[in-house]
């Protein structure tokens, strides 16, 4: 058996993802890799690597000196900075993946896991309790090159037996790292802006839901996907999974039951139509049946262990 790496391992994901697989198989057997390291990783024990996963020749010879047999690839434009910037998210996102399943289909590497979103499900798409399987008409460049992403997956499982596994990640809400880019960024700062005693200003309005996620259960999800039995898995693009679903509304009420004084304004910009062209609630029991996914923090748990976390932080 080989070592993991970690593709873009100073993201938001990347960093707690580090940590966790580190303390399951071990830190040497783990190596961290971006185009910046970040001060976290740095701490765990890792190695880290400087890579650009568009540069094919450096990753093969990353994998090849390391000896990697999984590659967990991370680096990818989220879905309001790809608006900004449609070309480089396109290559980043597309090019990105292209490199690391040929590398698989070549045999270097045994095993690839690559986030895709919610962001595949578009305006057509059903928006409670949509399925796994149904209408994908994204209108994002994100969403876009994901729903694509997820074809050439299943593809190169098909055609040449990569053995590739998949999540549609949901708004990921977490406080090690920041996010950067994404639209269900909006569920995070709030909590930031709580603790400082700031009125938070919200891109979202107040009454769109969407469906999220706390990042231990993220973590334990990616973990658990890339060690199931492969004959377990039913959907070889990408699975739907999630853990709750909340608007800004209600997540400004919860915070208040810590912070009563806590106050939520409304700013609307580009990014209210994105959350409005995704889903609400999504049906992620194919998850549950296949291979027992099962998260552990709703929205109560979660908005606690945000605050202790933040608060934790800054009395650092
Ligand atoms: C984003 O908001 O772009 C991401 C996602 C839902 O994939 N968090």
């Amino acid at each position: 058996m080989g070592k993991k790496l970690v593709i873009g391992s100073s993201g938001q994901i990347g960093v707690e993802l580090i940590e966790s697989l580190s303390t399951i198989f071990g830190a040497s057997q783990v190596i961290a890799s971006d185009i910046k390291p970040s001060k976290e990783i740095k701490t765990q024990g890792v190695d880290y690597i400087s890579l650009d996963v568009l540069n094919k020749s450096k990753l093969l010879k990353v994998i090849k000196e390391h000896n990697i047999s999984e590659v967990y690839l991370l680096a990818a434009m989220l879905s309001a900075l790809a608006e900004k910037k449609i070309e480089s998210a396109w290559n980043l996102n597309m090019q990105g993946l292209f490199n690391v399943l040929d590398l698989a289909k070549e045999k270097h590497i045994n095993k690839v896991f690559w986030p895709s979103s919610i962001a595949v499900f578009g305006p057509t798409s059903p928006k409670i309790n949509t399925p796994q399987s149904t209408l994908l008409e994204p209108s994002t460049v994100y969403g876009i090159s994901k729903m694509a992403g997820e074809r050439w997956c299943e593809y190169y499982f098909l055609k040449y037996g990569v053995d590739v596994r998949s999540l549609r990640y949901p708004g990921i809400i977490s406080y090690k790292s920041p996010p950067g880019g994404g639209t269900t960024d909006y569920a995070i700062e709030i909590f930031h802006a709580a603790i400082n005693n700031q009125v938070y200003k919200s891109f979202i309005s107040e009454n769109v839901s969407l469906p999220m996620l706390y990042m231990n259960d993220a973590i334990q999800a990616t973990v658990e996907i890339m060690n199931v039995d492969r004959k377990k898995l039913t959907v070889n693009s990408s699975y739907n999974i999630s853990a709750m679903s909340f608007n800004p509304k209600e997540l400004t009420k919860e915070i208040q039951r810590i912070f009563p004084d806590f106050r939520i304004s409304y700013e609307i910009d580009f990014r209210n139509e994105i959350a409005l062209s995704w889903p609400s609630i999504i049906d992620d029991s194919i998850a549950r049946n296949d291979w027992n996914w099962n998260p552990a923090y709703n929205l109560r748990k979660t908005t606690l262990e945000m605050i202790n976390g933040i608060s934790k932080q800054l009395a650092n």
